[in-house]
């Protein structure tokens, strides 16, 4: 049955590969799943064809035959359970991979999304350098735990997992700050997903996007 994604038709990211498409489009090369993509607008996303997959009217969605997703979280478990290589079998190592997951979406990805935030909206208020400041103490409390944990290992627990792609995914988002280069084990972290296949792939796939719109 074919995957259909959803994908900004133009990326506000301008193809860096920071919206969260990525990780599904990751997720499938991982697993060796070929996907179309429907390009959606600002518009079209608040739209009730889109709403009666996304109901907050965002990206990115899942449909394959009866079944359609939202959270790309959940579209990320979906394609690790259904297919072998990004969970592992040991019933004890799948469920930490799981951990690491959520680890990556609750408690790493919060302050670095709200970071980017807060720099495209709130840059003219009169607490902005406090907030940032504020933000930024909380993600460097993040990445000192995390690089603590991940040491010399070149993934969270073991062999790559879905824990691992989401969170080079939410660390890609440091990129340009000058916070990841201060652990130098989790920059070297992200730099090995981001050299992997299947990251190319995705990454490449959904730059063409970006260009196609850019160039129509
Ligand atoms: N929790 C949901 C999930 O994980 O699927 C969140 C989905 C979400 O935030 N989607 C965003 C969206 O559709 C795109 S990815 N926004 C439109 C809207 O809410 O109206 C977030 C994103 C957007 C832009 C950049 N960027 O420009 O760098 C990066 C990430």
């Amino acid at each position: 049955m074919t995957i259909t994604i959803t994908a900004f038709e133009r990326s506000p990211d301008r193809g860096r590969g920071l919206a969260r498409d990525m990780r599904v489009r990751w997720a499938l090369e991982e697993v060796g799943e070929p996907y179309d993509v429907r390009l959606v607008t600002f518009k079209t996303m608040k739209e009730p064809p889109h709403l009666a997959i996304q109901p907050f009217g965002q990206i990115p969605t899942y449909e394959e035959g009866d079944l359609a997703l939202f959270e790309s979280g959940a579209i990320v478990l979906h394609i690790a359970e259904e297919h072998t290589g990004l969970l592992p079998t040991d019933t004890n190592a799948r469920a930490r991979a799981i951990g690491w997951m959520f680890a990556s979406l609750d408690t790493v990805e919060p302050p670095i999304f709200d970071r980017s935030l807060v720099m495209i909206l709130e840059r003219d208020e009169p607490w902005y350098e406090k907030r940032l400041r504020s933000l930024e103490d909380t993600i460097r409390k993040r990445l000192a735990a995390l690089s603590a944990r991940l040491g010399d290992a070149d993934w969270l627990d073991g062999a790559f997992s879905a824990g691992d792609l989401l969170m080079v995914t939410v660390l890609r988002r440091l990129h340009g700050s000058g916070i990841l280069e201060e652990y130098p084990n989790l920059a070297a972290y992200v730099a090995r997903g981001e050299a992997r296949p299947a990251f190319k792939r995705a990454f490449d796939a959904q730059r063409a996007v970006f260009a196609a719109a850019s160039a129509g």
